[in-house]
């Protein structure tokens, strides 16, 4: 399937309120640029961007239905917490429904919540693009922005670090996954440094 960035916004216009569709071309702008900066596809990015929240509105029963239909249930911790599934809902069913083939947007798509150990670049950046798009505001953000720019795997480090710290503050379930993408992309630098105290 050509991509299309045009159909891909259209659709997104389409299934999101107004609120959502800001943050998502936020999303697609700020990946996009982020992207060209590192020598990464800029249309594959913006159409990540673009995708990655398609499923977030639909109700959490039907997004728990679809999931268990469609298997993509692996963790008791995506039942208790059925936020964390629409990335996989929406990657599923753009592949499966919507004829979209391209493996790394579907990663980028799929894992934009929790990541996964073993991360891809798109996938990384999509992870790190959706939590620090221009709207959002909060004090660590530009920190985070300006990690991402100088050095994207660093800079996604830092946002799993705080997006650790965020759930611990609020004493909300820390997901196995997020806590296997910190592991792995500190083992990843680590190795990268020379360093082996993990
Ligand atoms: O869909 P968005 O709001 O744009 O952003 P997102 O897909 O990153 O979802 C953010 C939500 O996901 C936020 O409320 C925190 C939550 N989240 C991310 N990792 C974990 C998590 N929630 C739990 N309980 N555990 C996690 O490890
Ligand atoms: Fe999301
Ligand atoms: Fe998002």
């Amino acid at each position: 399937m050509k991509l299309q960035v045009e159909v891909l916004r259209d659709l997104a216009a389409r299934v999101l309120s107004k609120e959502r569709l800001k943050h998502t071309l936020g999303v697609a702008d700020w990946a996009e640029r982020l992207a060209q900066h590192h020598g990464l596809d800029p249309l594959k990015a913006r159409c990540a961007g673009l995708v990655h929240d398609l499923a977030k509105e639909v109700s959490l029963n039907n997004q728990l239905r679809y999931a268990r239909r469609w298997n993509l249930l692996h963790y008791p911790e995506d039942e208790q917490s059925p936020y964390v599934l629409h990335g996989p809902v929406a990657a599923y069913w753009l592949e499966h429904h919507y004829g979209l083939d391209d493996p790394e947007i579907l990663a980028a798509v799929a894992n934009h919540t929790l990541g996964r150990p073993g991360m891809g670049k798109l996938e990384m950046l999509i992870y790190s693009a959706d939590l620090t798009e221009p709207e959002r505001d909060f004090p660590k953000v530009d920190f985070l922005r300006q990690s991402l720019y100088d050095d994207l795997e660093k800079g996604t480090l830092a946002c799993v670090e705080h997006t650790l710290i965020y759930l611990r503050e609020g004493k909300r379930p820390i997901h196995p996954l997020t806590q296997l993408t910190y592991e792995d992309l500190r083992r990843r630098q680590n190795i990268g440094t020379g360093s082996n105290n993990a």
